[in-house]
């Protein structure tokens, strides 16, 4: 067969065919034009151009001659033609071609599995074959329990019923045409009589189950059962969901609903008046024995309709009608951002850096596979973590805790998904947390690590780590490895994951590039490249990891202003989002209204590494509430109380004293029970206005957890910035915060004068220009290893927003020697219709550019500040592989260890500073201000630190 499709040509004895060649050199051509639909692609009869193709190849398998010529024009188009277009027809040819007679064709459920097998089976199949580990894997039915429709679901995923249905639309294809060689005999009869004995059956198994029978379809009311089907293609993703109640819409250049409902009319006026009308004008009477016959065929409808331009396609446009295709889818003055230290605690004996990074990275790697490095092996089999109390702070009461869940066997599995918002998810990775920082030694906290690595769920492990290297002092100087490539299926889409897998499975290396989510058909797509930039996605994480919402003083010391970072940092991300949204002609950010349809629906294209994909949401959905988590009216109660204490000037705290929050601390507080961090003087009455938000606009597409999905991308700050009702949600956030701000007085000249000193001009120099670049990083982690397969390497390549360095050239006139504090501010110009903003406008829309400490000279001073120097952002993380070369070859002696420069990933990545603007120039105004640094002159550090991204992030 391999030399038939390398030597056969197709077209050289046209004597080989019934039609002598034409259906032949009719596909040859289309080859030889490219226009085929390539390999790898999903394949769908009911696309109008695919299902030409695959009947391009099925006539020329019909019109061979000869079983050989058959055999041979198969073998040449296997390789040349899509397969899933190969596959069909094929088997339509083997049922209709005299030459297949007696052929048994195999069960496609084993040939095309994907189509009958849910994508969590599918996935540890790949797992299977990625790590060479035969495996059989229980098929669970589509959806929960709490789904009705489940009871029957047994019926409609019955594979042996699936290739019931499949085969007989291939027997009775609504394609075939009479020109193959023969007529099909009753098939519009038996089209009708088939699907009528599915839907009795169907039926029969409902009364079976204590459900009604089926209701009918209405093109006017809503889809009452929505559906998510938990399955992936081959390639091109997952299967599209459907959320309960969805109303049908037009479906773009394809069908609309009102030709269904014309179509419909038209049919049952048919019938009414016992004749159809065929396409010469002639009456087909239906009062008789045949009139089903001709039904059938006009309500399919096949090639035999005698007139489908009026009868039109009812049932198979029907199936594409359904709308879930998503249309293929200086004021600031007023702050004085937080950048107190974290304490640095005493730290005893600890391992040097090199050593302790090394021990991170190998900690880190391929976090979802055992331990493969000896010491750290040794540990995690042989460490007693409660054998000796005294090796903690605590006298190991949080160890004890969390050996006690493990042997109560109440911690959750491994390969499991795992999301911050889930309540008993986080106590978990904050019961390891909390073993990590009391460990009093470098030495305990490792073995501890090795220990519970093998032991407990491999996010809540991964995420424990992150925070006690960031929040112990043990962790000082480690660099934590870009999270896109320890846990790369939170950043990378399903279809790049899916190569990767591909590459793993047939030890075949790889680069894939990263498309950003969506289709240029949705406005939305045009900013995609700001909410899914892996670097963005890392500051937004990392932010979150560094200020966290559980975080308790117990653990060791204050996190100093958290609930005014909290605004700060989400504030820059809304109006950073914003500048990129002027910069592609859109319009700004509109807020969240919890009784308006979310405007914005969101196909993720993410999946999960265990659990299947990520949910999706139609446009305009409604709020529901989500059942036993949170209802719309208590958003609505929590966010008037909040509105309350901005009006009335006071936070009602537990004991019912009132926090004065019309001063320079109001902020702080109002951050802390907005997002409501455990800070929060009055958790029970402020509510949880931030993170209840995050979750009840993550599950609208299964609030009544119905369909068994896993958490949305809002249920997990590596992923949320991809959703653009985050940025919705975040305005929402950010006006109550801006009535807090509007509501106290202005700044008075004598706060922010400042006498003697005087900005003279200010001047950039290099051209503020941006562009974007291919970036790559490893996808190694995203596939899984074993002993027995070997590693190939696979890596995305991603297009990210990037700019040429600048600098900031400041002329400064002093009458004496003093500190002072510059900041530096840029303000988009105009609105999205290119109306200059006012000052009380446009003030709100700045970004924070740079913030910095100096020293004046009496008299002139020429200040020059390197864009890269920036405080607000971050230079690039190196790859986790340089992390883990650099950190071996300084283990072993042979260089330093020097990456104290990218100890900190909490900042907006420095590519990312100036918004992408657009091809022409776009207008903003650069806006500066230098300020008395006198009181801030204790802190030493800052007037060191150019590098940390203090401006969003502090200082520890
Ligand atoms: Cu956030």
């Amino acid at each position: 067969m391999e030399a038939a499709a390398a030597n056969f040509h197709p077209d050289a004895d046209t004597s080989l065919y019934k039609d002598d060649g034409v259906a032949a050199k009719r596909l040859l051509k289309e080859l030889e034009d490219h226009r085929l639909l390539e390999k790898h692609h999903w394949f769908s009869l009911f696309n109008t151009r695919q299902r030409e193709e695959a009947l391009m190849l099925f006539d020329v398998l019909m019109n061979s001659k000869t079983w050989e010529t058959a055999v041979n024009n198969a073998a040449y188009f296997r390789e040349r033609v899509n397969e899933g277009e190969f596959v069909y027809a094929l088997y339509a040819a083997v049922i209709h071609s005299s030459l297949g007679e007696g052929i048994v064709l195999p069960p496609l459920y084993e040939v095309t599995p994907h189509m009958f097998t849910n994508s969590e089976v599918i996935q540890k199949a790949y797992t299977a074959k990625m790590t060479q580990t035969p495996g059989k894997f229980r098929m669970e039915f589509t959806g929960s329990q709490k789904n009705p429709e489940q009871r029957v679901a047994y019926f409609g995923e019955d594979i042996g019923m699936n290739v019931h249905h499949v085969t007989w639309h291939l027997d009775f294809p609504f394609w075939w045409n009479d020109a193959y060689g023969y007529h099909l005999d009753r098939k519009g009869e038996l089209f009708f009589w088939a699907h009528h004995q599915l839907t009795v059956r169907f039926d029969a198994e409902r009364l079976s189950n204590n459900l009604d029978v089926v209701d009918e379809l209405y093109w006017d009311k809503p889809i009452k059962e929505g559906f998510a089907p938990h399955t992936t293609y081959r390639y091109g993703g997952e299967f599209p969901t459907r959320p309960d109640n969805a109303r049908f819409e037009d479906v773009d250049g394809i069908v609309r609903v009102r030709d269904m409902i014309i179509h419909e009319t038209r049919i049952r006026d048919a019938i009414a008046q016992g004749y159809i009308t065929a396409a010469d004008g002639t009456k087909i009477d239906i009062r008789n024995s045949e009139g089903i016959d001709h039904l059938g065929d006009i309500i399919e409808s096949s090639l035999y309709s005698p007139n489908a331009q009026y009868y039109g396609c009812l049932l198979y446009t029907s199936r594409s009608g359904v709308p879930i295709d998503m249309k293929l889818v200086l004021a600031v003055l007023c702050l004085a951002v937080g950048a107190s230290a974290w304490p640095h605690l005493v730290n005893d004996n600890p391992a040097d850096l090199a050593h302790r990074q090394q021990t991170v990275n190998r900690l880190l790697y391929r976090s979802t596979e055992p331990l493969r490095f000896d010491e750290l092996e040794a540990a995690a089999a042989n460490f007693h973590p409660d054998a000796d109390t005294s090796l903690y702070k605590d006298s190991g009461v949080a160890v004890k805790r969390l050996l006690k869940e493990l042997e109560d066997h109440r911690l959750l599995e491994k390969h499991h998904w795992f999301s911050l918002f889930n309540t008993r998810q986080r106590e978990e990775a904050l019961m390891l947390f909390d073993v990590l920082m009391n460990c009093k030694t470098w030495a305990t906290a490792v073995k501890n690590a090795a220990y519970f690595r093998e032991r407990v769920n491999e996010g809540e492990f991964v995420y424990a780590l992150y925070a006690a290297v960031i929040h112990s002092n043990l962790g000082e100087g480690i660099v934590l490895p870009p999270l896109y490539e320890v846990t790369p299926h939170l950043f990378t889409n399903s279809e790049v994951i899916q190569k990767a897998y591909t590459a793993q499975m047939t030890q075949t290396p790889g680069k894939f590039r990263i498309e950003f989510t969506g289709s240029k058909k949705n406005p939305e797509q045009r900013v995609a490249y700001f909410g899914e930039d892996i670097g963005m996605n890392v500051h937004h994480v990392t932010w979150h990891l560094d200020f966290p919402f559980w975080w308790n003083d117990a653990y060791g010391y204050h996190l100093d202003r958290k609930g005014e970072l909290f605004f700060w940092a989400h504030h820059q991300l809304t109006v950073r989002f914003d500048a990129e949204r002027l910069s592609n002609n859109l319009d700004v950010v509109d807020e969240l209204y919890w009784d308006k349809p979310i405007k914005e629906g969101f196909a993720p294209h993410t999946t999960y590494r265990y659990g299947g994909e990520f949910p999706t949401r139609p446009d305009n959905a409604r709020f529901e509430d989500v059942d036993g988590i949170v209802r719309v009216r208590d958003m609505i109660i929590h966010e008037t109380r909040i509105r309350d204490a901005i009006a009335q000037g006071y936070i009602t705290a537990v004991d019912g004293t009132k926090i004065d929050i019309r001063n320079s601390e109001g902020i702080d507080h109002l951050g802390d029970i907005i997002e409501s961090s455990f800070y929060s003087p009055n958790a029970r009455y402020y509510g949880s206005l931030h993170n209840d938000a995050h979750v009840i606009l993550g599950r609208q597409a299964d609030p009544h957890g119905k369909f068994n999905l896993p958490p949305s991308v809002m249920e997990h700050f590596e992923t949320a910035t991809r959703d653009p009702a985050f940025f919705r949600l975040h305005k929402y956030m950010d006006n109550i915060f801006k009535e807090h701000k509007d509501s106290l007085p202005p700044y008075t000249a004598e706060e922010i004068g400042f006498p003697g000193v005087q900005l003279t001009r200010v001047g950039v120099e290099g051209k503020l220009e941006t562009f974007f670049e291919d970036y790559e990083f490893d996808l190694k982690m995203a596939v899984d290893s074993s002993e027995s397969a070997n590693e190939v390497d696979v890596s995305a390549a991603v297009s990210r927003l990037n700019h040429n360095d600048f600098t900031y050239k400041f002329d400064i006139k002093s009458n004496a020697a003093k500190p002072a504090v510059v900041r530096v501010f840029l303000c988009p110009r105009r609105d999205s219709n290119g109306i200059i903003y006012t000052f009380e406008e446009g003030r709100w829309n700045c970004i924070e550019m740079d913030k910095f400490w100096t020293k004046l000279r009496r008299g002139a001073n020429v200040i020059r500040r390197k864009s890269s120097d920036s405080s607000v952002t971050v230079p690039d993380v190196p790859s986790f592989q340089t992390l883990i070369t650099e950190a071996d070859k300084a283990v072993a002696g042979n260089s330093g260890f020097d990456f104290a420069h990218y100890a900190r990933s909490c900042g907006i990545p420095n590519r990312m500073l100036l918004p992408k603007g657009s091809e022409t120039g776009m207008e903003f105004a650069l806006v500066v201000s230098v300020t008395d640094g006198a009181s801030d002159e204790q802190h030493d550090a800052l007037e060191d630190a150019t590098t940390e991204s203090h401006t969003q992030c502090g200082i520890h």
